[in-house]
């Protein structure tokens, strides 16, 4: 896992063009979204983020 800009405390995978990685993580209990996002600068204000939704 990388170090990520939340402190190094999220997990994080950084691959390159083309490439794929697996990253396992467990959600909390009891949440009905999380967000993701990458953590490069600039990216996730470049909208590189996105939505689980555990509702349903
Ligand atoms: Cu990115």
């Amino acid at each position: 896992m990388a170090e990520g800009a939340h402190g190094g405390k999220m997990p994080a995978v950084t691959i390159g063009p083309g490439e794929t990685a697996e990253l396992v993580w467990s959600a909390p209990e009891n949440v009905d979204s999380l967000e993701y996002a990458c953590n490069i600068p600039g990216h996730y204000e470049a909208g590189m983020y996105g939505d689980f939704d555990f509702k349903g």
